[in-house]
């Protein structure tokens, strides 16, 4: 009987390596600096998932005694995936500039000859860390703008989300996968300990058009906008289910694979909204747009926001399309955009 060869030539079960080189064929003009880019990404996170998964056997656990540039509270671990991912970025060579929510500055990492620039949110979630709950690593690519062999400017990491080459995110959770697109659709990689390998296990992610989970911070209800608190009324009443895990990356991860809508409008704590454009914002709203989902900060695409300020915040509004659709709606009945 003839062997049903098509389960043995499925793409799902090929090393993250492999697919980025097969991939490579979608970038006719590139000489493969993104694909060893995108490696390099790769390996940061095995490095850091091992971390925290020893974190609490090796004292690296609790605060680190200082804030970050955004005034918030820096864990050790939070320094620990830091300094991972830019030392990896920099001996990678593919790199000019790196811009991290943990860094007040954009970091010069001395590669004059590198074409990319990467901007980072090497460990999200901190809320999460130490009590075992999901934590994770948002990353963007860009083009740098200014010429090759010259030092690098705000210039160059100060782009649109619309100018992104690629974009992904790690989520070390039950399971530690990697996600990313480069524009071509999005895709899912689970990381084999046994072999030190991402798995390709989720090929060609899609947001669901529609779902019935909500994710948002309870204790800022009522200092949304009233079209905000008219839709979380509306899911109520409509028996949805309330997720927040208090780490973007697992709630946007869930809610990718089942449908659902993530929301961080502004508050009177964060009137711009909690949310950083450049480090969080940008690279999950290339991923969800390019799932066929939506994500806005109440007025306009988030791809579309003009960045003026390395770590500057805005509200997110992200997910299934006919959720979002439907807070839009209720943002303009009250003649209202959260985006202020
Ligand atoms: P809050 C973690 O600090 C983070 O940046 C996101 O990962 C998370 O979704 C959000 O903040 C949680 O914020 O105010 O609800 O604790």
């Amino acid at each position: 009987m003839k062997a049903d060869v098509q389960k043995y030539v499925s793409s799902i079960g090929i090393t993250l390596d492999r697919f980025i080189s097969q991939r490579q064929s979608d970038f006719p003009y590139a000489k493969g600096e993104l694909s060893q880019l995108l490696r390099d990404i790769g390996l940061a996170a095995k490095v850091v998932n091992k971390a925290i998964m020893n974190s609490g056997l090796i004292g690296i656990e609790g605060p680190a005694g200082y804030q970050n540039s955004s005034g918030e509270e820096q864990q050790k671990l939070d320094v620990v995936a830091n300094v991972r991912f830019i030392r990896a970025l920099t001996r990678g060579g593919e790199v000019c500039a790196v811009i991290s929510e943990e860094e007040e500055e954009m970091i010069d990492t001395g590669n004059r000859h590198a074409k990319y620039v990467v901007a980072i949110d090497p460990l999200d979630g901190s809320s999460n860390i130490d009590v075992n709950m999901p934590l994770g690593t948002i990353f963007s690519i860009y083009r740098r703008k200014t010429p090759v062999g010259t030092p690098p400017t705000l210039e160059d990491v100060l782009q649109k989300g619309t100018e992104q080459v690629a974009a992904g995110y790690v989520i070390y959770g039950s399971s530690n996968m990697l996600v990313y697109t480069t524009g071509h659709g999005v895709n899912g990689f689970t990381y084999d300990f046994s072999i030190g390998e991402y798995i390709l296990s989720h090929p060609n992610m899609q947001s669901k058009e529609n779902g019935n989970i909500f994710s948002y911070n309870e204790g800022n209800l009522y200092d949304f906008p009233k079209g905000i608190q008219d839709f979380i009324e509306y899911c109520r009443r409509n028996k949805f289910s309330a997720r927040y895990v208090g780490a973007l990356v697992a709630d946007f991860h869930r809610n990718l694979l089942k449908g659902g809508i993530f929301l961080y409008p502004p508050t009177k704590k964060a009137p711009q909204g909690k949310l950083r454009l450049m480090f969080e914002c940008n690279a999950l709203a290339f991923l969800i747009e390019q799932a066929g989902g939506v994500a806005t900060d109440g007025k306009q695409r988030i791809l579309e926001i003009q960045p003026t300020e390395l770590h500057q915040r805005c509200p997110l509004i992200i997910g299934s399309k006919t959720m979002v659709e439907k807070v839009l709606q209720m943002l303009e009945a009250h003649q209202e955009t959260v985006a202020l």
